[in-house]
């Protein structure tokens, strides 16, 4: 048995002495790596803040105070020792415990994350609510450098400062963020750390001060104010107590035994207090020390060489790697453009890009508010720049979309990587909502790629569209289609048809596309034939296509990897309101109004029917279980426009009353009721109501929309 199995709680934690906390501090590191190498996460953030989380838990009194971790990727050691310790093996996978804070989960989770820069914010918050209800308990907020250089962080030290509540704020500074820290303050960060040197010479003059005598209290005044000289000119300013914190440190976050003795002392400090200590990303295990870009999050690795284990998955390439390189590709022929990333070089593939045009990559840190108006900025200087954000991050940045960019219409290219499911994150990762918050604005162009090869022509064309520009993409590899050697120019708002068919028609999106390909294949061999459109384009839509094949009647199903709600099958149907066709009948693949839980991206996707099969499932049901209208409303629709006269004329020429009055009654028809069930073609339908009205009576029927489509609808039954 070892230390960590009796700790089911912070209250076990707190029986234990120091020695022993050592010694847990190692069984967690032991128990990270040994789960992280077999089925990857987040590592070297976890591994950094071990000591920093076993003496919080120790002496802060958990769940009654409050902890809140920032993003809450580093939370591991945190789970293990707050009742998660057995299900830790679960971690990310679906059904299993989430990779970050949820407090959905348990009562030591404060506050939900996985979007970085929120934790000042929201420990301000819970600071005041607790002043107002006059309770006494502490709140901490616990923050990486990294996350620091977002402006929400900012823009709650500004509060947190001003407000002057008790609230300690810890600085968890390992000079990295996913890929080393960028920027202003993580530079000012450094000098600190630098000036520490300075921090033990002046200890060491203020020591040998002390002991002159009599003079030495005086000296030690001079010697004050020098200080404040001094510490002005090697120290990079104070920053944090200019803005109002108490600071303290930089301090070594390894050294468990002085943490708790900092924390102790200083628990009950009243006002806001920042303390900075300083880890190692990765601490105690020498591959991720080495590598801390890679140990940030991992793929299964094995533990003795720290290799990573290959995947014996697709050998495509990603899109990630697709766009970087053809990114390059295009960058090289036209020196406009420009390609920003918020802290994800790696991710993006912008380090690629940055290591062959490294002046014309910027990485702006955790701001992508920041990243979409310097984009616009350069935009109005006739650059090309393209933001290269995930999709779920670019929510960040809705306004700067809106009012620094799509308003002026500024060509600025948005490349949104993981667009739809992103996998074992979960719900704060998934970029399902970018097609419904970038279509709404007027002047944008979005588009997503049904493959890797189409990502590359795509890319080409938003560089043209001379209008803001999204193309949303998935995490992870393409098809394995063949490429394009030469980049193409897309027409804007135009689909493409794959593939016809008479009893529906599938308009896909994106990487929903192929899947749909293999669904009409599935129910082509059951004797269903759909048809599936490429749309391309978001937005502007295919307004030749809808009207094409979103007839009246017309059976209509949509597929999109991303929310229902506001998405690009509620753009098809209201572009065909806009069109003005009517009864159409829609049915919607997506993901439906509930937040998609974390786990692997072929699990969820089977889950919402997002792929071959479940698109296939639905399209059956869809067809066998529904009509456009019912089979009356259908009748009465087919025959509104047809003028009473002619009603009259068939009935005095006697071969009328039998189908008009079926017409009528149609569920007094066993054949209809027949074709009702099997859910039959709008032709099938039109065949059997006019089957006996002879072909010269027809031809004098009035050449209206409605008889049209009759019309259209037995020339497709006879052509099949
Ligand atoms: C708004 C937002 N943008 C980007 C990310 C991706 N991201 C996750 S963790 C991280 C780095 C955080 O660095 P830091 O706070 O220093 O924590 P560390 O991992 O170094 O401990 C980034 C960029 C995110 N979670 N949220």
């Amino acid at each position: 048995m070892t230390l960590l199995d009796t700790i089911n709680s912070p209250k076990d934690l707190r029986k234990l002495d120091r020695r022993q906390l050592h010694e847990l501090a190692g069984e967690i590191r032991y128990r990270i790596i040994d789960v992280v190498s077999r089925i990857g996460g987040h590592f070297g953030g976890n591994l950094g803040i071990v000591e920093l989380t076993l003496a919080l838990h120790y002496v802060f009194n958990t769940p009654r105070d409050q902890i809140v971790f920032d993003t809450g990727h580093q939370s591991y050691p945190h789970k293990l020792i707050t009742g998660r310790r057995d299900t830790f093996e679960t971690i990310r996978m679906h059904g299993g415990i989430s990779g970050f804070c949820k407090r959905e989960e348990s009562e030591y989770d404060v506050f939900n994350a996985g979007h970085a820069s929120t934790s000042i914010s929201a420990a301000l918050g819970i600071a005041v609510a607790r002043d107002i209800k006059a309770e006494n308990y502490r709140v901490v907020a616990v923050i990486g450098d990294g996350a620091l250089s977002g402006g929400l962080a900012l823009e709650g030290l500004n509060q947190a400062g001003h407000l002057k509540r008790k609230l300690m704020i810890i600085l968890n500074d390992n000079d990295m963020s996913i890929s080393t820290n960028v920027g202003a303050m993580s530079g000012y960060l450094n000098g600190i750390i630098k000036g520490q040197a300075y921090n033990q010479a002046k200890d060491l003059a203020r020591g040998i001060m002390d002991r002159i005598p009599v003079v030495g209290g005086k000296l030690h005044g001079l010697a004050s104010d020098m200080e404040q000289l001094f510490k002005h000119m090697i120290v990079p300013g104070t920053l944090f107590e200019e803005l109002g914190f108490k600071y303290l440190g930089p301090y070594d976050g390894h050294d468990l035994d002085f943490l708790i003795d900092l924390f102790e002392k200083n628990k009950d400090y009243n006002g806001p207090l920042l303390v900075h200590v300083i880890t190692k990303k990765g601490k105690g295990y020498v591959p991720a020390e080495n590598k801390p870009i890679w140990s940030h999050g991992v793929t299964p690795f094995d533990i003795e060489s720290g290799e990573v284990v290959k995947s014996t998955k697709s050998s495509a390439p990603s899109y990630t790697a697709v766009f970087a390189e053809t990114l390059i590709e295009l960058a090289k022929r036209d020196p406009k453009i420009v390609a920003i990333t918020a802290a994800m070089p790696e991710g993006t593939g912008l380090d690629k890009f940055g290591k062959a045009l490294p002046e014309r990559t910027f990485d702006v840190g955790i701001a992508e508010e920041h990243a979409v108006t310097f984009c616009g900025g350069m935009a109005t200087q006739g650059m090309k720049p393209i933001a290269a954000i995930y999709s779920t991050f670019l929510q960040r940045a809705f306004d700067q979309v809106f009012h620094d960019v799509a308003i002026m219409d500024l060509p600025v290219v948005f490349a949104l990587d993981r667009g739809g499911i992103a996998g074992a994150d979960g719900p704060t990762h998934h970029g399902i909502y970018d097609m419904a918050y970038l279509r709404i604005f007027p002047n944008m162009v979005c588009m997503a790629p049904k493959d890797e090869n189409e990502l590359r022509h795509m890319l080409k064309t938003s560089f043209e569209t001379g209008h803001p520009t999204s193309i949303r993409y998935p995490r992870g590899n393409g098809f394995g289609v063949t490429m394009d050697a030469e980049l193409q120019s897309l027409p804007v708002g135009k689909g493409e048809v794959m593939r016809e068919g008479e009893a529906g028609v599938i308009f896909a999106i994106g990487n929903e596309v192929w899947p749909s390909m293999q669904a009409a294949e599935i129910l082509a061999k059951e004797g269903i034939e759909v048809a599936v459109v490429n749309a391309r384009f978001i937005k502007p839509l295919d307004d030749e296509l809808i009207t094409k094949y979103c007839r009246p009647f017309a059976r209509v199903i949509t597929v999109e990897e991303g929310s229902l709600a506001g998405g690009f099958g509620s753009a098809i149907m209201e572009r065909v309101q806009h069109l003005g066709i009517r009864n159409v009948d829609f049915h919607r693949i997506g993901i439906p109004d509930e937040y998609v839980h974390h786990g692997a991206q072929d699990v969820l996707r089977a889950q919402y029917d997002l792929d071959a099969n479940g698109i296939a499932k639905r399209v059956r049901e869809f067809l066998r279980t529904t009509t456009p209208m019912s089979l009356g409303e259908m009748a009465e629709e087919i025959w509104k426009d047809v003028p009473e006269e002619v009603f009259r004329r068939m009935h005095e020429k006697g071969h009328d009353s039998d189908h008009i009055d079926k017409v009528k009654k149609p569920d007094e028809d066993p054949d209809l009721a027949a074709l009702n069930a099997r859910g039959a073609t709008l032709g099938e339908v039109a065949e059997h109501l006019f089957k006996d009205v002879p072909e010269e009576d027809l031809a004098r029927l009035p050449g209206s929309d409605h008889v049209d489509e009759v019309v259209y609808g037995l020339r497709r039954t006879a052509t099949k």
